[in-house]
């Protein structure tokens, strides 16, 4: 079931909280995170920009490799969104690529708060080994994925909508919940879509709230009852 929130979620709220070398140095946890994952160059710093209409919120470059740490991000009370460190950089010792894909394996697995993770791909390269270990792994652990190919504006319309089915057809073979969409941080494609899909992920978190304060606002004016009741005694 797919939950519909009342208050919208304002993602140009979104601010840096922490980096944290490993997920054993993540605060908490509590509250619903959102991963963003994908190969070096990717451009999920780009993407994450976009999402909360910040230039520099996340860093980017144009040297791949460049998000070395696990980035959190506060979009609101108890919703986080973290930008993971890029995957598949030829230039990383092979010692340093296994620690980084144990410890991504365990944070898809122990990490009670993920509730969503976006899997970000070069439309020219997706679907790499890595990228489908890291869907696997998600689809196992029953977290929802949103798989996003980047840099579409790289691809004239008809190689996109024929790359975007291809994929699709792909993502299938996971047999979980995966979808595919497209996106593009420079020309603003898929950005309104992804909003909508982090919406419904955050949503029991915000419903939570909501519900809280209305039990808060309940016993509230209970009280000022009593209290009005009370008054009303005393005066007779
Ligand atoms: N044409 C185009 N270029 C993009 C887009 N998104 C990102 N880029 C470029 O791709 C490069 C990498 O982008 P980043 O957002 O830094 O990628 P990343 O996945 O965060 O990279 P790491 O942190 O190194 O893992 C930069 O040069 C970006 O300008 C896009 O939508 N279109
Ligand atoms: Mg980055």
């Amino acid at each position: 079931m797919e939950l519909t929130l009342s208050a919208k979620i304002h993602y140009q709220n979104t601010h840096f909280i922490t980096s944290a070398p490993d997920i054993r140095h993540l605060p908490e946890d509590e509250g619903i995170e959102i991963a963003f994952a994908g190969r070096s160059n990717a451009g999920k710093s780009s993407a994450l920009n976009r999402l909360t209409n910040q230039r520099s919120l996340a860093k980017t470059s144009k040297t791949p490799g460049r998000t070395q740490l696990i980035n959190l991000f506060k979009v609101q009370e108890h919703c986080h969104i973290v930008d993971l460190p890029g995957y598949g950089f030829a230039q990383v010792p092979i010692e340093l690529k296994k620690k980084w894909q144990k410890s991504l394996g365990e944070y898809l697995q122990k990490r009670e708060c993920l509730k969503g993770l976006v899997v970000l791909m070069d439309i020219r390269h997706p679907m790499k080994d890595l990228d489908q270990q890291l869907i696997y792994w998600a689809v196992e652990c029953n977290i929802p994925v949103q798989v996003l190919l980047t840099k579409a504006d790289k691809l004239k319309s008809g190689a996109r909508k024929a790359q975007l089915n291809k994929i699709k057809k792909d993502a299938l073979e996971f047999d979980g919940n995966v979808a595919v969409d497209l996106f593009s941080s420079l020309k603003g494609i898929g950005v309104d879509q992804l909003r909508a899909k982090l919406d419904t992920w955050f949503a029991p978190a915000i419903l939570a709230l909501e519900e809280l304060a209305a039990d808060a606002s309940v016993s509230e004016e209970a009280s000022s009852e009593e209290d009005t009741a009370s008054s009303e005694d005393n005066a007779e």
